[in-house]
């Protein structure tokens, strides 16, 4: 088998992992990054003027359109055999030679670039803080440290004792991040529990991996899949009790942001400002084309979806609603958003697996001191570094339903959750 077998082939389409080894990259890859200074990643296609889904030619710098516009790009690689080209879009480098897509340390300062350029610098260099994210085991010290500063409830770790510290104005700053698990009580699936999460219910439709329906190349040659499973995630769902805890929150004045991964859209139903929220995987409120990016009719697209059947832009490719795919960029709103972490005394993270990145990442960006409490059926975040078993960790974990844990806090608080 050649050194292509990365891309696996699903019901005709092709399901692609980055090469590793091109053997193009080194001759051709100009690694004097004052060419690509001059490049804006805003720029139309030179042929056509798309100012849509371009890519920049890295032999020549040439901005040209792509296979799903008018194919400018591959034209140009057929003229000149320029043979790699990074799209502005998601930032993913494509060998024309090799056919794949690529991932090589060498590409790190030149994506670095056009990451600055599409982020801004300061939040570039946050973004790609949490790629580069290793854990490190804390010193013992800053342990002691961080055990002498915490608060009443970390030295027992109880619910009780941080409903008393909400009670008592402790956190004035709380960060909650979000997941799937706190909209399952309002009927909606999450992605990974084992037999009612939606991953579970894919098994008729053999994919290689059931992240495949929410990767965005998939999704262009294969819509059908996405719009038959995501029936489930659509309809009339209520708020839950721990949406009206999060409103509870702001009401209290402690509420710093919610960063949800969830597009159901619950937290604003139960009444939480906008401006608290950070949509990190998008939304349902609005729709595009998937190649063409023109807007798409909302409402036309909620009865397909509640319908099951395929939203097809008038250019022949089919549209999804605003939710982040596998394979996109998260909205830069996201990455401004996460800079104010770093101001949060208290975080809460409920109702996730923390498997999906670089949302998972954001557990690091809080304070080293921050306390970190994890609210879910399981105990998740270990792979980016939250520990339980550890005595003198910030972190705690209360496990069991969101909703139940939440309405134990505001009984110990004296709170009284108003869930309408
Ligand atoms: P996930 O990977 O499915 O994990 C859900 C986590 O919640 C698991 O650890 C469960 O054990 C836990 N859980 C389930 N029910 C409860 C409960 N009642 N109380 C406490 N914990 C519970 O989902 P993630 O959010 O971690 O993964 C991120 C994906 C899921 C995002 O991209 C979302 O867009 C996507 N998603 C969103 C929705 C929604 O908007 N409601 C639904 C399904 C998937």
């Amino acid at each position: 088998m050649s050194d292509r077998n990365i891309n696996v082939e699903i019901d005709g389409y092709f399901a692609v992992s980055p090469k590793r080894d091109c053997p193009h990259l080194a001759t051709a890859l100009d690694a004097d990054l004052a060419h690509y200074r001059e490049v804006n990643i805003r720029s139309p296609c030179q042929d056509c003027d798309n100012v849509g889904e371009n890519w920049v030619c890295l032999i020549c710098q040439q901005v040209k359109c792509s296979r799903y516009v008018s194919s400018h790009g591959l034209a140009h690689y057929s003229d000149t055999n320029h043979s790699l080209a990074m799209s502005f879009s998601d930032l993913s480098v494509w060998c024309h030679l090799c056919d794949s897509y690529l991932e090589h340390d060498s590409l790190d300062s030149l994506l670095r670039h056009f990451r600055d350029l599409k982020f801004g610098p300061d939040v570039s260099s946050l973004a790609s803080n949490l790629e580069e994210m290793k854990i490190e085991e804390e010193p013992e010290e800053a342990e002691e440290e961080s055990k002498e500063k915490a608060s009443g409830f970390l030295g027992t770790k109880s619910i009780r004792d941080l409903a008393l510290a909400l009670k008592n104005s402790e956190y004035k700053k709380i960060a909650i991040m979000a997941g799937a698990g706190i909209s399952v009580s309002a009927g909606i699936p999450d992605f990974r529990s084992t037999a009612s999460g939606l991953y579970a219910q894919l098994a008729e439709y053999n994919l290689s991996k059931p992240e495949l329906v929410f990767e965005i190349n998939y999704f262009r040659n294969s819509p059908e899949v996405f719009f038959k499973v995501v029936k489930s995630l659509v309809g009339d769902f209520k708020p839950t009790p721990t949406h009206y805890f999060f409103k509870l929150l702001e009401q209290k004045g402690c509420l710093m942001k919610i960063y949800t991964q969830n597009i159901d859209g619950l937290e604003v139903k139960a009444g939480v400002s906008r401006d608290k929220i950070t949509f990190a995987h998008g939304h349902m409120e609005s729709s595009h084309c998937s190649v063409c990016k023109a807007e798409y009719d909302n409402a036309l697209m909620k009865t397909h979806l509640e319908n099951g059947t395929v939203a097809w832009c008038e250019c022949g490719a089919p549209a999804k609603p605003d939710v982040v795919f596998f394979g996109e960029a998260l909205n830069p709103e996201f990455y401004s958003s996460v800079q104010m972490l770093r101001e949060a005394d208290l975080l809460i993270v409920c109702g996730t697996s923390l498997k999906v990145f670089p949302f998972a990442g954001l557990v690091t960006q809080v304070g080293e001191k921050v306390p970190r409490v994890m609210i879910n059926r399981e105990a998740s975040g270990q792979s980016v570094g939250m520990q339980y078993d550890n005595p003198k960790s910030r972190d705690v974990v209360f496990i069991g339903d969101t909703d139940e844990v939440f309405a134990e806090i505001a009984r110990h608080a004296d709170w009284e959750l108003v869930c309408e």
